[in-house]
């Protein structure tokens, strides 16, 4: 652990801390935020009523669209002449949201991401090539004063550039890659299109630092095997620091959540009622420790579980499942819920078809439909026709019986479906533009 002290804090030790912790945030966003005084004083709320962790579900929400309103500078609770610092989340569902930091929020940030990285087993000796995107994008420079902080080498390659990935790892001899799955798998694929010999196992390639878009456990399977790396997941958000919010341990089972600096709640996502420890829904992110940009119960969208179990890695934080799709992401197709990664995993388990699929919605006659490209392997293209039949009734079949949705399978040719460098686009819906 990097931080035994507070990774591995006796549960009540820990919730003490983050009820005094919490008080001073809620303090912080009153006194210094407009928007936060407006909405408290809406709903009834003050500060110098807080007395326990339960009284924050008396404390309004804060939503995306409130982030986006603010833009740029209003929701900042210091000046500017205290902020060294300012990221914006990718922006991939609406405009984009900006978050500053002063300097003790980036020295949270790289603590956050450290220990993330020395729960995947990243330790001084290793060479982190990041390839995630540099910029206004948290993951480059997050992922960077992590590494920095945890003492191992930084190769700040950012994202794209592929034969030049291939071309570090070999001659630097990276151990660790950090990119979002989508391109660790468009890394895997080119190194093997230019060099089908090639021996991953040559390399010092080890751990994979994957994040900042959904995976299925089958994708970590198929990362695993085609790099020769045991893969981790990294989660986050802009809104809320970046990457470091959770990241999974050696159990690789849920991700844990650095607590002592963020508190989290689930709220159905309907309602907005908190829900039990155990149930899924939307997580809900209040910052304990921020300075320049404090979130007060922010609605990330994003659907998971929160539940307590003790870990074999000894870490206390609470843990959160795999983050398989935010609200927004969710496809419903003739009354059916369905996220993407799910298809995913259907995807991924049959034989003869490649990790690359693309959703697109539609509406014909004032019905839903959904069609799914998925890429085959060069042999079973070459195959007969029959066998390609075959093959998309099987798909769509597998999925209709898990999922309960009858999709149009179509079978594209190998390198057909756009590769990512970073977050990669799984769905077009075409009746947004209708
Ligand atoms: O994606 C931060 C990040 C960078 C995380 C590098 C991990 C690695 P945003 O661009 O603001 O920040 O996007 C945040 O991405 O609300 C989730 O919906 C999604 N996301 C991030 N990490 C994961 C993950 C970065 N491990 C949004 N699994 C979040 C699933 C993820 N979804």
């Amino acid at each position: 652990m990097f931080n035994p002290r507070y990774e591995a804090m006796a549960p009540q030790e820990r919730r003490a801390m983050q009820a005094e912790r919490l008080r001073w945030s809620l303090r912080h966003a009153y006194d210094n935020v407009p928007f936060y005084q407006r909405s408290f004083d809406q709903a009834g709320f003050h500060p110098r009523h807080f007395r326990d962790l339960a009284d924050l579900q008396n404390v309004p929400f804060l939503t995306k669209q409130n982030m986006r309103d603010a833009y740029p500078y209003q929701l900042f609770a210091v000046g500017l002449d205290q902020v060294v610092r300012i990221h914006c989340s990718s922006g991939t569902t609406g405009n984009a949201t900006l978050a500053g930091y002063t300097r003790k929020d980036i020295e949270i940030f790289s603590e956050v991401v450290a220990r993330s990285l020395a729960s995947y087993g990243v330790t001084e000796s290793d060479i982190v090539q990041i390839a995630y995107g540099y910029g206004l994008f948290t993951g480059g420079l997050g992922l960077h004063y992590g590494v920095e902080k945890l003492g191992a080498l930084a190769v700040p390659i950012s994202g794209g550039n592929t034969d030049r990935q291939f071309v570090l790892i070999q001659d630097l001899g990276t151990s660790v890659l950090a990119c979002t799955p989508s391109y660790a798998l468009n890394i895997a694929d080119h190194i093997a299109r230019q060099q089908p010999t090639f021996d991953l196992s040559q390399t010092k390639l080890r751990i994979g630092v994957l994040g900042a878009e959904p995976w299925s456990g089958q994708m970590r399977v198929e990362i695993e095997k085609r790099l020769g790396i045991s893969a981790y997941d990294i989660y986050g958000l802009s809104e809320v620091i970046g990457p470091g919010v959770a990241a999974e341990c050696s159990a690789k089972s849920g991700l844990h959540v650095q607590e002592d600096h963020f508190y989290v709640e689930i709220v159905d996502p309907e309602t907005g009622v908190v829900l039990p420890e155990g149930e899924p829904g939307e997580i809900v992110y209040t910052s304990l420790t921020k300075e320049a940009c404090p979130v007060i119960r922010y609605r990330s969208r994003d659907i998971t579980r929160l539940y307590h179990e003790s870990c074999p890695c000894g870490r206390t934080l609470i843990k959160m499942d795999k983050v398989f799709g935010r609200s927004d992401d969710m496809m419903i197709v003739r009354g059916s819920n369905v996220y993407p990664s799910q298809i995913e995993a259907i995807l991924m388990e049959i034989e003869g078809t490649e990790p690359h699929y693309q959703i697109i919605l539609d509406r014909q006659e004032a019905l839903d439909s959904i069609e799914i490209l998925v890429e085959v392997n060069d042999k079973v293209f070459s195959d007969e026709l029959k066998v390609l039949q075959a093959l998309s009734q099987k798909i769509h079949n597998r999925i209709k019986s898990i999922l309960s949705i009858s999709a149009k399978i179509t079978l594209v040719e190998p390198q057909t479906i756009a590769r990512s460098v970073g977050k990669a686009e799984r769905v077009i819906d075409k009746r947004r533009n209708r």
